[in-house]
């Protein structure tokens, strides 16, 4: 399947991220950005869809502050990355947001997702690249996928966290809607849960979300992705957790597939979305599960014999060595299964 970034997704660079209570170098690095396109070629370029389709996702106000809060960040006399240390848990709407403390933590889930220089052109390239990957497959290709860098699926439309800024799931499944696709599945498969997703489609029962991660009793992002949440009002029954322990191998994590994919089946829809991650490796450094190279091109294949137009976006995947020859693998089991039906 052919490829699609945009130049801008290097741009982002923070220097380091809140963890354990200590400073550790920030994970989502540009270099994980360079070490896809030295694995799979450059690819093509990602065209400007403009503003809209991401407003179709993203309150105004919040993307608003994604533009300027480095800037406003400046100029308040700091220095390095703007990190929130306050969130208003309480009354989150009604506060005045006049200190970029205050907006940032207003606009944040989590410390873990700091903003630097780059920020927003890298986070705008990469819903450009979503945008055009959709635009491949609405065109005619089986599949196409979107290097997105920083990934989007931890924020919601008022939020960011988790490494991400826009979701480009979310902004490329709003988008196939506006070109009357209604019916569409987003299959998560990165290490965490997809709560922004989640959020964003959880009351919608056209879009079906499902996803398979580690289960949020022990990990990021704790608040979200329990089996138990399942979709509310027209989405009742639309979102499908199916979370797995620490450990988690081939063995354990096919059975979940399947049942997922199942669900898609199931669903119907005219186009799947894959929210990709290749964090759930078994050398990956900051999360848990044991898969290997292998069991990507098994992925691949099996999420291939679901015989539906795809868009793949990036996600996660932090063993930058590894990162680029596990993208490969997926990509090369799923070409290797599309257009054989199951
Ligand atoms: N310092 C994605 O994979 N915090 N996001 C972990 C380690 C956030 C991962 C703590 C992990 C988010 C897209
Ligand atoms: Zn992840």
């Amino acid at each position: 399947m052919r490829h699609f970034s945009d130049p801008g997704q290097a741009r982002h660079a923070p220097q380091r991220e809140l963890h354990n209570g200590g400073w550790m170098d920030f994970a989502e690095s540009p270099a994980r950005f360079a070490a896809l396109l030295d694995a799979l070629g450059p690819g093509e370029p990602a065209r400007d869809f403009g503003i809209e389709p991401i407003l179709a996702v993203h309150d105004p106000a919040y993307a608003a502050f994604l533009r300027e809060a480095h800037d406003l960040w400046l100029a308040a006399g700091r220095e390095g990355d703007a990190m929130g240390y306050v969130f208003p848990v309480v009354a989150r709407r009604a506060l005045a947001l006049d200190r970029i403390d205050a907006k940032i933590g207003a606009f944040s889930m989590d410390a873990s997702t700091p903003i630097a220089a780059g920020t927003w052109a890298a986070a705008y390239g990469g819903a450009q690249s979503a945008l055009t990957a959709l635009d491949a497959v609405l065109g005619g290709d089986n599949a196409a996928l979107a290097l997105c860098r920083p990934p989007g699926h931890h924020c919601g439309a008022d939020y960011m966290g988790g490494y991400c800024y826009l979701n480009n799931a979310a902004i490329a499944a709003r988008a196939a809607q506006a070109r009357g696709v209604r019916r569409i599945a987003i299959l998560d498969v990165d290490y965490h849960h997809g709560n922004g997703t989640q959020d964003i489609f959880y009351d919608d029962g056209e879009v079906l979300f499902a996803s398979i991660h580690a289960d949020p009793k022990t990990d990021f992002p704790f608040y979200w992705g329990h089996a138990d949440e399942r979709g509310s009002g027209q989405g009742e029954g639309a979102t499908l957790n199916l979370p797995l322990p620490q450990g988690t191998d081939w063995s354990g994590y096919a059975p979940a597939l399947d049942t997922a994919l199942d669900a898609v089946r199931a669903h119907g829809p005219d186009l799947l979305i894959v929210s990709y991650g290749a964090d759930t490796f078994a050398e990956d450094p900051i999360s848990h599960f044991k898969l290997k190279r292998e069991d990507y091109a098994t992925m691949g294949g099996m999420i291939a014999t679901l015989d539906l137009p795809a868009l793949v976006v990036m996600e996660g995947g932090y063993a930058v060595d590894a990162l680029g020859a596990n993208v490969a693998a997926f990509l090369e089991g799923f070409d290797s299964q599309s257009g054989i039906r199951p």
